[in-house]
């Protein structure tokens, strides 16, 4: 069976949840891993005061045992220490919509009278689970020697050069800049970028980047729609609140290409399939092709801003301005931490559905008689 995971919680209830289930059983979890990613998307540069408030004080509650998997569900909690917002419960949003938020189309569908039951739960202050179990699933891939680094591409309309491409060179540059971004002359510009759009009471948007080294060739499928992987890995991005656009691989540029040029031409080499572009962004057919997987994330500036924007009352449909509590300036170097997690899921999910496996001496062993097939086929 497929892996799967659900979340619930509200941005200002109790707590949040998440469960995942179908993990295979003695993958080693360090908890303070996963603490170590809830504190990156947590203190990433750009975020609100909320930020200060939230702890992100992790409980595992079922699935783990003596710090390695049981094959059983694993259930992550995390409080929230944020639970009223201007002394109101469940935020204090009271009767007007926000413009570019859930609230409108939500409080009409599930026909509720004020906006918090739609943007308590419509927050992404769900992300912090994803993150963590995102965490979780990075610990199963690293057993299978595949390593998921998120890092920030662009912020406003400040762009980081893109001269390194290797996972472990990324992770490092990025993790030394607090915007997330390897290059550090751009970094600094998109430090400046926010303190001026903070200034303004504006948000900004940008984009960032998801390298996935390591995967084997032939994760995913391309015999039905939704097997492709770079499907899967789309609908996971477009899911992550304010995510506009996915790019894989160089998608964008290749549309004004000539056919030629946008392939990857390839050679066998000592055994190796050898290609000198990766404009595929590592997927072919929605199948994984060996090369490093790369996934773009385009965010919209959030629609929170001190800028106000015209709404109007839900009660009286008089005409109103957004209401404002306070807000994050920029969420960008976060959705390079969120993203990571997403695709750290879904490369996963594919990985298991490949390989199977109830624990992960199976998973891995069932990998390697498979690689050692493939390297068979490219020998004479
Ligand atoms: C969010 C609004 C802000 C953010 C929140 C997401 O919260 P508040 O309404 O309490 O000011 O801080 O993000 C988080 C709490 C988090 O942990 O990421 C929204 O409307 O999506």
């Amino acid at each position: 069976m497929a892996i799967r995971f659900l979340t619930a919680g509200d941005s200002h209830g109790e707590m949040l949840i998440g469960i995942a289930e179908g993990l295979p059983a003695h993958v080693k979890v360090d908890v303070r891993a996963i603490q170590r990613d809830l504190a990156r998307r947590r203190r990433a540069y750009g975020r609100s005061s909320r930020q200060m408030i939230e702890k992100d004080e992790l409980v595992i509650a079922g699935g783990l045992w003596k710090g390695r998997t049981t094959g059983a569900p694993l259930a992550v909690v995390l409080p929230n220490r944020a639970r009223t917002v201007q002394g109101k419960r469940g935020g204090g949003l009271g009767t007007v919509p926000r413009p570019g938020h859930a609230d409108l189309a939500g409080m009409l569908k599930y026909a509720h009278d004020s906006v918090p039951p739609v943007s308590e739960r419509a927050s992404a202050r769900s992300t912090a689970v994803r993150v963590a179990i995102g965490a979780v699933a990075k610990a199963v891939l690293a057993d299978l020697d595949i390593d998921v680094v998120g890092h920030v591409l662009s912020i406003g309309d400040v762009v980081a050069s893109r001269e390194a491409r290797d996972a472990r060179l990324l992770r490092a540059r990025a993790g030394r800049s607090p915007v997330f971004c390897p290059d550090p002359e751009a970094g600094k510009r998109m430090m400046a970028e926010i303190k001026r759009a903070k200034g303004d009471g504006d948000s900004l948007g940008g984009s960032v980047e998801v390298i996935v080294a390591g995967a084997p060739p032939g994760l995913g499928s391309h015999v039905e729609w939704d097997r492709k992987l770079d499907a899967r890995l789309a609908a996971a991005m477009m899911s992550i609140q304010s995510v506009k656009a996915v790019e894989i691989g160089d998608g964008i540029t290749s549309a004004r290409a000539r056919g030629a040029d946008a392939q990857d031409a390839m050679r066998v080499r000592g055994g190796r399939v050898a290609r000198q572009t990766n404009h595929a962004g590592g997927i072919e057919g929605g199948m994984t092709n060996g090369e490093p997987v790369v996934v773009r994330v385009y965010a919209k500036p959030i629609p929170t801003a001190q800028r106000r924007a015209a709404t109007f009352d839900a009660r009286t449909l008089a005409d109103r301005e957004s209401p404002y509590v306070r807000s994050d300036t920029c969420v960008i170097p976060a959705l390079a931490v969120i993203a990571e997690a997403a695709a750290a899921w879904e490369i996963l999910a594919a990985a298991l559905e490949k390989f199977g496996g109830d624990t992960i001496d199976e998973t891995v062993a069932a990998r390697d008689r498979y690689l050692a097939t493939v390297r068979g086929r490219l020998k004479r």
